[in-house]
């Protein structure tokens, strides 16, 4: 079994996390995305949407999508990851789609759209990057009044959501997009996270 991965990727830091946070090792495989290792036709037949990371396992199934790839992991040996009552596995889905769907995905859009990063592979447009700005920027207050009220996102134990809105925030800082004001809870949720031996 492994995972092919361009380490530092976000998505590819998301599955790295949930299997230090499960005590996990598959070895990986680098694949420069910059360079376009993942256009070539080898690896579009391992990987279903083109992207890393793809867990490759023994047999030769592959497996892409990150969260997939996580709940591989959890259905072999359950993690708690993905939260341990009915309440508590629907706030982890609902917090990871959010943090998904209105943080991370319009961070990504805006990374590509305003840098022409991938502009070898896609057509960037400024102002679809403009407004994927808006839009993370927008999600931000969310996840501050969710952490006024709740120790971890999906409630009082830690999650694939937290890991979720970590791997956003190390990608913000990562592509310069700075925090646009203080945000006490987040700030504390983040310096609790920070002190898992898996984030270590
Ligand atoms: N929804 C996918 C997204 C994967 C994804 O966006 N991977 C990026 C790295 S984080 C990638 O491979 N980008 C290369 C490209 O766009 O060509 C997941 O969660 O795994």
């Amino acid at each position: 079994m492994k995972i092919h991965q361009m380490a530092p990727t976000p998505n590819c830091l998301r599955v790295s996390l949930f299997l230090a946070e499960a005590g996990l090792e598959v070895p990986r495989q680098e694949v420069n995305i910059r360079e376009g290792e993942n256009l070539s036709p080898e690896f579009r037949r391992l990987s279903a949407n083109g992207l890393v990371p793809v867990l490759e396992l023994d047999d030769g199934t592959t497996l892409c999508e990150s969260l997939a790839i996580c709940r591989y992991f959890d259905a072999i040996g359950p993690t708690g990851l993905f939260g341990h009552t009915p309440l508590e596995q629907g706030l982890v889905e609902m917090w990871t789609r959010l943090v998904e769907h209105q943080g991370l995905i319009p961070a990504f859009q805006a990374f590509r759209n305003l840098t022409g990063v991938y502009a070898d592979r896609e057509t960037c447009v400024e102002a679809w990057g403009q407004e994927s700005k808006s839009r993370l920027y927008a999600f931000l207050p969310k996840l501050e009044s969710r952490l006024a009220q709740a120790t971890y996102l999906a409630g009082d134990r830690f999650s694939v959501a937290d890991i979720t809105a970590w791997t956003l925030l190390a990608f913000m800082a990562r592509a310069g997009f700075d925090l646009d004001q203080d945000y006490p809870n987040i700030a504390r949720w983040r310096a609790r996270v920070a002190s898992r031996p898996a984030f270590q």
